[in-house]
């Protein structure tokens, strides 16, 4: 696909749903008893695995093109596949099933496209077999396919995280609602809350105070109305095309804006970026962010900020490619195991267009401003790299193919269109 040099980007878009929010909203209406309802559902192909897992695991699961709607019997109403599910592209469906899949009494097999089935599950099957769970995957790391050997019993878990991760955190969360009695988990570094937050919408009891988490089981939950804000880790990709194309002003509608997903705005902001934010909805935790081209300073970003950014790191490894100075991203290691090694993929594809840009053990130095030039780039697979070149390809001085553009339909399938409609509204 050929990617052109940007005109301003103007106007208004609606950001799609949270990828992460959408995928839980299904697996708790799934587990819960009764009826789910889910508005602002995306219908992107990894939240689309998680409805087929769950569709081959007896549930039924309807969506009317307006809302899905859940018929949730427990878990003890889940019942077995008749074949191994894939579930395509997707680590949170895979991984979080572990968890929820280890005491249903019966065998399950998930399984993977080539990237899924090459990402690291023993740091969930690890954890979990200490709470009583057998799960089976292969080599060291316990490749995918994985068999979860459903058991009829699981124990609590006191547990250490080693890594900062909401996929592993959530897993044993899954298994732990399930275990009889109190497991008591500390996280590394604060990761997304998702899970957390909707075990207490759906009528469950979670204790949380800063990394440490209680939960007792086993707890009944209840179906119930769920609408998904629209998701910042998408939104990320045109807060970064307005920043950087001169003269352009957008609003992004209706952003999610939890806390443990905003590390962006609080990098962004340091670095010099635009971007107000307005109308906050208390209920959905969205707002709506005013974003206007600014000149970048360089930056550091280390800590407890990477899980809080984790899938905006490419697209800040390219605002940095524009910022005045050398920014320094350390302690993201996690990009390592991501759909792609996102520390090789976004280093070597920005080569490609001139960046100056290096790749250490656990992160990305970069020095600017560099002006990016035409390129044949590839997303590799990888929705996030896919949008981070198109982004680039807005300020590079001429044509830039895109190889393997379809990896954006992960999470995004209407990208393209949603970013053409906010460069056209100027008529070029
Ligand atoms: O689901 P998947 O494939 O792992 O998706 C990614 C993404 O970029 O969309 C990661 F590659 O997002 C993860 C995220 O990195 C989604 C997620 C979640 O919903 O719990 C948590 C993060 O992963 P992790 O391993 O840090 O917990």
């Amino acid at each position: 696909m050929e990617l052109k040099k940007g005109a301003p980007l103007t106007g208004e878009l609606m950001v799609p749903a949270d990828k992460s929010i959408s995928h839980r909203a299904v697996m708790f209406g799934a587990i819960s008893h009764g009826k789910t309802i889910i508005k602002n559902f995306l219908r992107a192909q990894d939240c689309m695995s998680t409805v087929h897992a769950f569709e081959s695991l007896g549930v039924s699961i309807e969506d009317d093109g307006q809302v899905i709607t859940v018929e949730g019997k427990g878990f003890e109403g889940l019942s077995p596949s008749t074949e191994p599910i894939n579930v395509g592209n997707s680590g949170t469906t895979i991984r979080l099933l572990m968890g929820l899949l280890s005491k249903t009494g019966f065998e399950t097999t998930l399984f993977g496209d080539d990237s899924l089935n090459k990402r690291p599950m023993d740091r969930v099957i690890d954890p979990l077999k200490e709470m009583g769970a057998v799960i089976e995957g292969s080599g060291p790391s316990l490749f995918p396919p994985v068999t979860i050997k459903g058991q009829h019993v699981l124990k609590p878990i006191d547990h250490q995280m080693a890594v900062a991760s909401a996929q592993v955190k959530s897993a044993i969360l899954f298994a732990a609602i399930q275990a009889k009695g109190t497991s008591h988990i500390i996280e590394k570094e604060r990761s997304r809350n998702h899970t957390e937050e909707m075990i207490k919408q759906f009528g469950g009891e979670i204790s949380v105070s800063g990394k440490e988490i209680f939960i007792s089981g086993p707890q009944k939950l209840v179906g119930k109305e769920i609408t998904v804000p629209g998701d910042i880790s998408s939104a990320a990709f045109f807060i970064a095309a307005a920043t950087l194309v001169k003269d352009s002003s957008i609003t992004l509608k209706n952003v999610g804006v939890n806390p443990t997903r905003t590390g962006i705005l609080e990098v962004l902001d340091k670095m010099g970026a635009k971007i107000k934010v307005c109308s906050y909805d208390k209920i959905n935790q969205a707002c709506d962010l005013q974003v206007e081209a600014a000149n970048l300073l360089a930056t550091t970003i280390s800590g407890e900020l990477i899980p809080r950014l984790i899938d905006e790191l490419p697209i800040i490894a390219l605002l940095s490619t524009q910022a005045k100075g050398t920014t320094i991203i350390s302690d993201a290691q996690e990009l390592k195991v991501k759909e792609t090694n996102r520390i090789d993929a976004t280093v070597e594809e920005l080569k490609k267009m001139g960046a100056d840009i290096e790749a250490t053990e656990d992160g990305l130095i970069i020095h600017g401003p560099t002006p990016l030039h035409k390129a044949t780039v590839s997303s590799r697979g990888d929705h996030r790299i896919g949008m981070m070149l198109q982004v680039a390809a807005l300020v590079a001085d001429g044509p830039v193919i895109l190889q393997k553009s379809e990896a954006v339909a992960i999470s995004y399938p209407n990208f393209f269109n949603d970013m053409s409609s906010l460069l056209s509204e100027t008529g070029e």
